[in-house]
């Protein structure tokens, strides 16, 4: 978008943000047009940096008046490019929102502004005795906004849900640059529509999130992380439910497999706890007001084809075997950028789908590596495949029509951004993605929030 629009657009928002907040030079804005991984790339023509949800709500509505396109963006860890501009959108950065509210000690709650990250809310709950149940590698870079945005789950989803089970009300900014704000912390309120549920998974094409009330649990006490080396990837995956069943306080079970662990351990100079080379490891983390450690041996010896197990009590030994885990993404972006398939699986489809994944893969991208891992409890395996150019999308076809077919979700936890919007009718009937679009025109009449995210193209 160029000419007039745009040039009363920035010249209004200058007026109303004041002109540092407002980035025109290619050099500042070329961190906020790529995503994390590299495979997604726009240009912007603008970034946009308020610092409150009223100038939030000003920018919506310079925007609209002008035609100007805008995008929404956190921490930009997002893995489907729903962050990334596309050709002349300017991108509405939220992360001088950094509100933190004192915890409401009473109800166990804290409302934070949308550019908090994840770590910074983990740290101030702690710190008032509570803790927030939603946690993933990306926690000091990613936004609260973002996870809303998202519907983030993480590695703790098993034992705590995704973030909106801990959302209990929103403030955010319609497409119509309205303010709704809802950040009362009633958790009973049976007052009609949940908008704040709405807003969450809805990916920046509704509103643009500028805070949220969240729900914090009770810290847990005593920890313990194994990391369980098996001899089949079967075993592992036979493990996962008994592990559910028989292990009290479980708090994750993540899955890897040997050539993702040998990758991390080379990438990031680690040294590998077992002998020999197990095909699958889980990674179990169990919590307790006492502790967990001896009721997690007795569940690990009674699962078939373990043949190795490193147990840590201490929080920096716990925090070594997590880097086998959240080392992947890094590590396999080192390699270039992935193809990310963010999967749900059904329970009796897991194991099948993880020994044919490599093979559907490999019938269309026979060059590709593909790795897998995840968060095993909940069905969710992350196939990334590398080797494969990243506008090439015949690798993303064939997983995700796999996927479709064995009646899983082709998002899990990342959602749809401009990844997979072209197959969600895989997962979504008409009349669905007919009411969702009827949902974005109310909420957004000019379409100037996120165009070309998550509805495919009518
Ligand atoms: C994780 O579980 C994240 O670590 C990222 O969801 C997954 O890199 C990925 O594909
Ligand atoms: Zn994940």
């Amino acid at each position: 978008m160029t000419g007039v629009p745009i040039d009363r657009f920035l010249h209004e928002a200058r007026a109303a943000l004041g002109a540092p907040h407002v980035l025109t030079e290619a050099d500042v804005l070329a961190g906020y047009e790529v995503d994390w991984t590299g495979r997604f790339r726009g240009q912007a023509a603008a970034v946009v940096r308020p610092g409150s949800t009223s100038e939030v709500a000003a920018v919506v509505r310079l925007a609209r008046a002008a035609g100007v396109a805008l995008v929404p963006q956190g921490g930009n860890t997002g893995l489907v490019g729903g962050a990334t501009p596309r050709a002349g959108t300017v991108v509405l950065s939220l992360r001088r929102l950094t509100r933190l509210d004192p915890v409401d000690r009473a109800s166990g709650q804290v409302t934070a502004g949308a550019g908090v990250t994840i770590g910074e809310l983990q740290r101030h709950a702690d710190a008032a005795g509570w803790a927030y149940g939603v946690d993933w590698s990306a926690r000091d870079t990613a936004t609260v906004g973002g996870s809303v945005a998202t519907d983030a789950g993480g590695q703790r989803f098993v034992r705590y849900g995704g973030t909106r089970r801990q959302l209990i009300g929103v403030e955010a900014v319609l497409g119509t640059g309205e303010v709704i704000s809802h950040l009362g912390g009633l958790e009973k309120d049976n007052t009609g529509y949940d908008l704040a549920g709405l807003v969450c998974g809805s990916e920046g094409t509704l509103a643009v999130v500028t805070a949220a009330r969240l729900r914090l649990v009770p810290p847990v006490g005593e920890r313990v992380v194994a990391l369980l080396a098996f001899d089949t990837v079967d075993a592992a995956l036979d493990a996962v439910a008994r592990l559910r069943l028989q292990l009290e306080g479980i708090e994750a079970v993540e899955l890897f497999l040997l050539d993702g662990f040998t990758l991390v351990a080379e990438v990031m100079g680690l040294a590998s706890p077992f002998e020999g080379q197990p095909a699958a490891f889980l990674l179990v983390e169990a919590a307790g007001p006492e502790d967990p450690t001896p009721r997690l041996a007795a569940a690990v010896d009674a699962l078939g084809g373990v043949v190795g197990v490193a147990v840590a009590t201490d929080a920096h030994r716990q925090a070594e075997l997590w880097r086998f885990r959240e080392g992947h993404t890094e590590a396999i972006n080192s390699l270039g950028p992935p193809h990310k398939l963010d999967v749900t699986l059904p329970a009796s489809e897991l194991a099948a789908f993880v020994r044919d994944a490599p093979a559907i893969v490999a019938a269309v991208a026979p060059g590709a590596r593909t790795w897998l891992f995840g968060h095993a409890a909940d069905g969710n395996i992350h196939v990334n495949v590398t080797g494969v150019e990243p506008g090439d999308e015949a690798v993303d076809d064939a997983v995700l029509r796999a996927v479709a077919a064995r009646g899983g979700s082709i998002s899990a936890e990342h959602g749809i951004g401009v990844a997979k919007r072209q197959w969600l009718h895989l997962n979504r009937s008409p009349a669905e993605i007919a009411a969702m679009r009827a949902i974005k025109s109310a909420l957004d009449p000019d379409a100037i929030l996120n165009p070309g995210v998550l509805l495919p193209p009518a």
